[in-house]
């Protein structure tokens, strides 16, 4: 069974997922940093997803390399740009930025992306991804140009994420952005939820148990958290 399908199967049990974000770019190369890495990501983890809006350092591959080594949990290519693509992950996310009118992050990159993908043997999940104000500028708004929907705008986002799945994308992530001063509102994920056939991922600015529990009581099937997690600031 593939990835995806197991992911559905597990999600139609009930079972939320949560997935760990890892930056390369902030990723120390070393055996030791890993395991001790890999050692404190809370017991419920389900998925660890590796990328970052860039890779000026070029990590990706040696990171996605070395947390194979020491975990069996999958892990997935969370891709700011194809260069980023490696054939040791076990899924690739290949987001289109569908809040954004750049028509680089909606269709151009998948171009460049295409011949790699079709070499590498990894499984693609096609992904709507939507990025919505989180208070503050961040990078995926910085590097693809793009002005994330205001929370306010719940009709739009709930569009979009349907235009998404009548797109065919197999899920949609809604993002609030890394290190988001706050998250997706509840209010949001329950009413696109309602609408989607597909899984819903949420991420950027979760910071706390709480906030987890809020959005998959609201709706999520998995929930992304990276900045907490990296700075050991995730509250119990
Ligand atoms: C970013 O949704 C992820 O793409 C995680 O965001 O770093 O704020 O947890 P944080």
């Amino acid at each position: 069974m593939n990835l995806y399908n197991q992911w559905l199967n597990d999600i139609t049990a009930g079972q939320k997922q949560l997935t760990i974000l890892i930056d390369p770019e902030k990723f120390v190369l070393e055996d030791a940093f890993a395991k001790a890495y890999l050692l404190k990501i809370p017991d419920a983890t389900t998925h660890i997803f590796v990328g970052g809006s860039t890779d000026n350092s070029n990590q990706t591959d040696a990171t996605v390399q070395l947390l194979k080594k020491h975990t069996t949990l999958p892990v997935f290519l969370f891709p700011g740009d194809y260069t980023q693509l490696t054939p040791k992950v076990d899924g690739v996310l290949l987001l289109s930025l569908l809040s954004g009118r750049n028509p680089e992050y909606l269709i151009h990159q998948h171009v460049q992306a295409a011949p790699i993908l079709h070499r590498l043997a990894v499984e693609i999940i096609p992904t709507g991804y939507i990025l919505i104000d989180g208070g503050k500028e961040t990078a995926v708004q910085r590097i693809s140009k793009t002005v994330p929907i205001d929370q306010k705008h719940i009709d739009l986002i709930q569009h979009t994420a349907l235009a998404g799945q009548h797109l065919g994308k197999k899920c949609i992530y809604l993002e609030a952005g890394s290190g988001a001063l706050y998250p997706v509102d509840p209010k949001i994920i329950k009413a696109v939820k309602q609408i989607l056939d597909i899984p819903l991922i949420v991420g950027g600015g979760i910071r706390s148990t709480q906030q987890m529990q809020a959005a998959y009581q609201a709706g999520a099937d998995m929930v992304v958290i990276g900045t907490a997690f990296e700075k050991q600031e995730f509250l119990h």
